[in-house]
């Protein structure tokens, strides 16, 4: 930092007002969270500096005994984590991730079976606006007005249209998957069961939430940064060939662990982000830590208790409550919008994100829903009582969104609560 002061000071006021904005405010944007000080000072490590196209063992550069050491270390520990017979580590964000898992299973023109955006599904599973829905065919499911999966309804679509891959895991979805039941289904199609659990990867490492590949899914795919707390990358985590079920002459010599990593390189991805990968790599220890596994824990209950106070308050949830660690408020009986909603609780200094609801009347800019997430708060040291005060301010300022003065006492208060959880590092 002190050679940035000099060097750049434009850059080096940016990083300090950032870092006065992330400690004065609380976030509950879904997605967002904060690395430790271990994870955030090795991407700053020299390994920056090194090309390293290939993999352990195996690279097109010499000179690679310190990343091969890396890499291995990191691969190693997510297999352990999560239950899985080969892992990527190398793939640059969620979205690529995908992209690779899609170019490695996939034949221009194959099909997706994955649940329509506005019910929970993430734009990279397929949405109409992607690139990848030029290359590939995208079917998609929803979810019933409970807000349950259809099972009916994915099996009649995985028969019609004979998908490739059948994708579950969701970014605003707050309940718990049967993934026995897609995987019963994309057996009885030769699909490949295919997940993305971004959202909830750091609750899977801990053992707090379900693990698709404990139910047969064939490939897992998480971000690194979101509940796992890592660097900005993603994880594509496989089964081995036992269970390969493309069922094609040359899977005798190709399985789904060696398609995944020749889609990612050479496939679609060449230098790998080394000091990206041994952060990958120590947040990976760190999830291994008891402190890791209560904070998993302490998360899931905050989100328990955040939905019992928002359903006391009169507030309308989708799907009536939640499973995991993300609530999602339904404004579309009431005279504002999520985006309205948001717009006021950032007055107070509460980040959140407008999210659709279940097929959604209003635009994408303007949905009906509110997604909360409370584990980068957790991190922070936030228990139930806490959320209860939390949801009490959000009630506070949505009851007084036009109210200015209110509104500006309430950031007041939310700066001051927010001082009794300092950010980790800061
Ligand atoms: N922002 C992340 C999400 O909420 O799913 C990735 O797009």
């Amino acid at each position: 930092m002190p050679a940035i002061q000099t060097t750049d000071p434009e850059i080096y006021a940016a990083i300090l007002a950032e870092q006065k904005r992330q400690s004065e405010g609380m976030e509950l944007i879904a997605s967002e969270n904060y690395q430790s000080p271990a994870v955030l000072a090795v991407q700053s490590s020299v390994f920056a500096n090194k090309y390293s196209e290939g993999f352990p063992g195996k690279r097109y550069y010499w000179w690679q005994e310190n990343t091969d050491i890396i890499e291995q270390l990191a691969i190693d520990r997510a297999k352990k984590i999560f239950h899985a017979d080969h892992a990527n580590v190398q793939a640059l964000s969620g979205a690529a991730a995908n992209l690779c898992v899609y170019s490695a299973l996939m034949n221009p023109g194959d099909t997706v079976l994955w649940m329509d955006l506005s019910h929970g599904g993430h734009l990279t599973h397929g949405a109409p606006v992607t690139f990848f829905s030029k290359i590939f065919n995208f079917i998609r499911y929803k979810t019933t007005a409970e807000g349950k999966i259809d099972w009916e309804q994915v099996r009649a679509l995985a028969r019609e249209h004979k998908p490739k891959i059948i994708l579950a895991g969701f970014s605003a979805y707050p309940r718990e998957l049967e993934y026995e039941k897609f995987v019963e289904i994309a057996n009885e199609v030769w699909a490949v069961a295919f997940a993305d659990m971004s959202h909830i990867g750091g609750f899977i490492a801990a053992g707090v939430l379900k693990n698709p590949l404990d139910y047969g899914f064939h490939v897992m795919m998480t971000t690194t940064h979101k509940s796992l707390r890592g660097p900005r990358g993603a994880l594509i985590l496989s089964k081995g060939i036992v269970s390969n079920p493309l069922k094609k002459p040359e899977d005798t010599i190709e399985n789904i662990p060696t398609r995944i990593d020749r889609a990612v390189f050479p496939g679609m991805q060449w230098g790998p982000h080394m000091n990206t990968i041994c952060a990958i790599a120590v947040a990976l220890k760190e999830v291994e830590s008891p402190e890791f596994k209560a904070y998993a824990e302490q998360a899931l209950k905050n989100a328990q208790v955040l939905a019992s106070e928002l359903v006391t308050r009169n507030y309308k949830l989708v799907t009536g409550g939640t499973d995991n660690h993300m609530v999602i408020i339904d404004f579309s009986w009431t005279e504002i919008d999520g985006s309205v909603a948001e717009k006021t609780l950032d007055k107070i200094g509460i980040s959140t994100s407008k999210s659709t609801i279940p097929d959604d009347p209003n635009p994408p800019f303007r949905p009906s829903g509110l997604r909360i997430w409370l584990p980068a708060m957790t991190t922070r040291g936030v228990k139930e009582d806490d959320v209860k005060k939390i949801v009490a301010f959000m009630d506070e300022a949505l009851k007084n969104k036009d109210n200015e003065e209110v509104l500006s006492e309430l950031k007041n208060k939310v700066k001051d609560f927010c001082k009794n959880f300092p950010v980790p590092g800061l």
